[in-house]
């Protein structure tokens, strides 16, 4: 039986993809979260977390961990084995990533900065064009329910990496459900119906 080790940053959205995937495979790991900065250096050849110590081979970088995990452990798949699909599926968890880290950043150094109240995340600003959670991340939360359009999961009935990739990017939105951030995503019920089947799918929610 392999023995994993995942060393991940607790709420981080790249840890919660892997956790996710892990839940979806149903497999258990030891998890250990960093307590500093040398931690991501001690733990990650990159210096960046997540990273996977599988079996004494250490993994960084959480789209990385998802193909070892994949081919190791493949079933439950984490992309489809139709190639189109798969393709579909992995481009769309590299946008997804590159999108909304920027807003998350952005609204996170906002916050420290005051430029934002705490109280009503999100909302300072709001018409302010220097303000990036505005018009602009509207639209890619529209665009995110397009190309789900129809189907439970996205371009396929069966969740895979594209689904973990977009839930790990918004599932801890409920907590500020009474914000703007939250209230964004409840607005959108294809978006906050997708969250709770992915939730379904893996059997948890992933903190
Ligand atoms: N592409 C990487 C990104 C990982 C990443 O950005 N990790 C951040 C924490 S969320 C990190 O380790 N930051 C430490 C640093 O920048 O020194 C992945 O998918 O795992």
């Amino acid at each position: 039986m392999s023995q994993i080790i995942l060393y991940a940053p607790p709420g981080a959205p790249f840890s919660v993809k892997v956790k996710a995937a892990l839940a979806l495979k149903k497999l258990q790991y030891e998890l250990q979260e960093p307590q500093s900065p040398e931690d991501f250096k001690r733990w990650s050849p990159t210096g960046l977390l997540p990273a996977m110590d599988l079996d004494g081979q250490i993994v960084p970088d959480s789209a990385r961990i998802l193909d070892v995990l994949d081919e190791h452990f493949p079933d439950p798949p984490l992309v489809s084995e139709d190639p189109k699909v798969a393709s579909s599926q992995r481009s769309l968890e590299a946008w997804v990533e590159a999108t909304f880290t920027f807003y998350w950043r952005t609204y996170l150094s906002q916050l420290a900065q005051g430029e934002v109240d705490e109280g009503r995340r999100g909302r300072g600003g709001r018409n302010n064009s220097r303000d990036p959670m505005g018009r602009e991340f509207a639209q890619r939360l529209d665009d995110l329910v397009n190309f789900l359009g129809n189907r439970p999961f996205y371009y396929s009935d069966v969740p895979s990496r594209a689904d973990l990739a977009v839930y790990s990017m918004f599932n801890r939105l409920p907590d500020v459900s009474d914000t703007d951030l939250g209230a964004a995503i409840a607005r959108r019920e294809p978006l906050s119906e997708h969250m709770v089947r992915v939730e379904q799918a893996i059997g948890q929610t992933i903190e």
